[in-house]
């Protein structure tokens, strides 16, 4: 770490969704405080000013780092490098060793290049699109079984993606929290669903999933104004 704690604040800008849980179990590993910032993407808040102003990419999660008094504080969006960037900060989370980092790193990309959005498009095209296309559910939901096909096959070779319990593990895990809504038996995937159970059972794991947990009636991603702010 590399200022002092009383100098340091993090601000969590947040929705319960796969993105934003890898950074609330994150910091829920790390056991930094910080502050959670609801935006509420069903009724368009990631399009207000104030928080564009911020994050331009217009999405959660967004990490704003107040880390000294005399230096603006830095505001970051993308879920991958948010992870990056605490797991650096902290010295955690991250392998030291050249070979395994770089095997975290590539789990990492893997993750939100690859798991995260063919998942999302699979969520949307089952759950939220208001007409059923048959070609775009199916195509989405094979590339889910493909990637869950990759991380059986890593799995069952080691015991987390890269040495050590690290930022790699937690990426996948957000989005693996709902495999259900991409339709994915993890019974079919046994390396992957020990992989998940063990990490589930984790005490900091279940506080970062539990995160927004009374945010979640608020949202309605089937309503006309959560269609119109986000697809
Ligand atoms: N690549 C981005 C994706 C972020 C993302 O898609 N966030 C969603 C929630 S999981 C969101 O904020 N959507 C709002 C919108 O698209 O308007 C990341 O990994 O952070």
């Amino acid at each position: 770490m590399n200022t002092s704690a009383e100098e340091e604040e993090f601000e969590l800008y947040f929705w319960p969704t796969p993105n934003g849980y890898k950074v609330s179990v994150l910091l829920e590993e790390i056991g930094a405080p910080y502050r959670l910032m609801p935006v509420n993407i069903t009724t368009g808040e990631q399009h207000s000013p104030d928080f564009v102003a911020k994050f331009a990419n217009r999405k959660i999660p967004g990490l704003i780092h107040h880390y000294a008094q005399e230096s603006p504080p830095r505001a970051l969006f993308e879920s991958g490098a948010i992870l990056l960037y605490l797991a650096e900060w902290f010295g955690r989370f991250l392998p030291d060793a050249v070979e395994e980092r770089w095997r975290c790193l590539q789990w990492l990309f893997w993750q939100v290049g690859g798991l995260g959005p063919m998942a999302g498009q699979s969520h949307h095209f089952n759950l939220y699109a208001q007409e059923k296309i048959e070609y775009a559910i199916d195509r989405y939901h094979n590339e889910c079984l493909k990637h869950y096909q990759v991380l059986e096959l890593q799995l069952q070779k080691s015991a987390f993606l890269a040495g050590d319990y690290s930022i790699a593990d937690i990426a996948i895990l957000g989005w693996v929290f709902r495999h259900e809504r991409h339709q994915v038996h993890l019974e079919d995937f046994p390396a992957v669903a020990s992989w998940y159970h063990g990490l589930m059972d984790r005490a900091a794991v279940k506080r970062g999933f539990e995160i927004g947990a009374d945010l979640i009636p608020l949202g309605n991603f089937n309503s006309s104004l959560a269609r119109e702010q986000l697809f």
